[in-house]
């Protein structure tokens, strides 16, 4: 097959977004975010928040090590010469277990004002967050299930993963570049090394040989650069590559219009998967620390 170059589309309405985007399950990237540029920048990030002590990954969700932004950024922003294997990647997720951390709520704070959230996303009618608990539905100034800080320093990469329980995913693009590759989810299988029932899956690794190869070709292939975003919806694998040094935000959701995979989950899916203790905290404004999947699902879609 020949994979289709994802060009970005200028920002949409709301309506358009949830209708042909997130109601079609559809990759897409689109420009025109509002942001500070400027203040994304290394030296201003460095000034903003590099004291802070951030989470540091590989190419994948194991954490690695913590230090502060200001380590990270002397240690691997703006080396030259080849990509190198194994660059390490801050991923700095505001709080998503009821552990004491260095969860990123604080950077996130320090960060606010430097950009707003995508107009054509929608602000109400969530899942997950949960919208009926009066849960907060703006990614600038409250959690969201995965939401994190990208620091990635050029070569830094997350491997083929799909994201956890059916949730779609933007991510949002301030400083460098990054090279996104997107399967279908009808290609879980083919591209299943061996199921190990997490969330995120046990797939190949498309840039195992060389790092600027992909050797299984994706259905999408796109760049997204500074005041871009991109949108992956549940399902969808992928893997992403910071080509250049790059700073991006990230964050989950699942909304009503594109909930049915889901239910699924809740059905059958979370069994064995330990992310489903991030869907847990998450639904705690509903009282239960320890609620079942069973009742996640009939809060959220009654009785089945
Ligand atoms: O921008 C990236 O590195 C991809 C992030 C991602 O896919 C994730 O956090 O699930
Ligand atoms: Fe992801």
């Amino acid at each position: 097959m020949v994979s289709i170059l994802i060009d970005p589309i200028d920002m949409p309405s709301r309506d358009k977004f949830i209708n042909e985007f997130v109601a079609t399950n559809a990759p897409v990237i689109v420009r025109g975010l509002d942001y500070s540029a400027d203040q994304w920048q290394p030296d201003a990030l460095r000034s903003r928040i590099g004291d802070l002590t951030a989470l540091v990954y590989g190419t994948l969700f194991d954490l690695e090590d913590v230090q502060t932004l200001e380590d990270y950024l002397d240690n691997w922003f703006g080396l030259d010469g080849d990509m190198e294997e194994d660059v390490p990647y801050v991923r700095w997720y505001n709080q998503l277990k009821d552990v004491e951390f260095s969860w990123g709520d604080e950077a996130f704070g320090r960060v606010a004002p430097l950009w707003r959230i995508p107009s054509c996303l929608p602000t109400d009618n969530f899942v997950v967050p949960v919208s009926r608990a009066n849960a907060g539905a703006d990614p600038v100034r409250d959690a969201f299930p995965y939401r994190g800080l990208l620091v990635a320093a050029r070569g830094a990469r997350t491997r083929m993963h799909r994201d956890p329980f059916c949730s779609d995913a933007v991510v949002c693009q301030f400083y460098g570049k990054k090279e996104v590759a997107l399967y279908h989810p009808k290609r879980a299988q083919e591209l299943t090394k061996e199921s190990d029932g997490t969330s995120f899956g046990g797939f190949v690794d498309v840039r195992a040989e060389a790092l600027d190869r992909i050797s299984v070709e994706p259905d999408f292939y796109g760049t997204v650069g500074p005041g871009e975003m991109v949108y992956i919806p549940h399902g969808w694998l992928h893997d992403v590559i910071a080509v250049e040094d790059s700073v991006s935000i990230t964050w989950n959701f699942v909304h009503a219009k594109a909930a049915s995979k889901f239910a699924e989950y809740l059905a059958t899916g979370f069994d064995g998967d330990p992310e489903f203790e991030v869907l847990q905290y998450f639904h705690r404004p509903l009282g239960n620390p320890k609620i079942s999947a069973s009742e996640i699902a009939s809060y959220h879609f009654g009785a089945r």
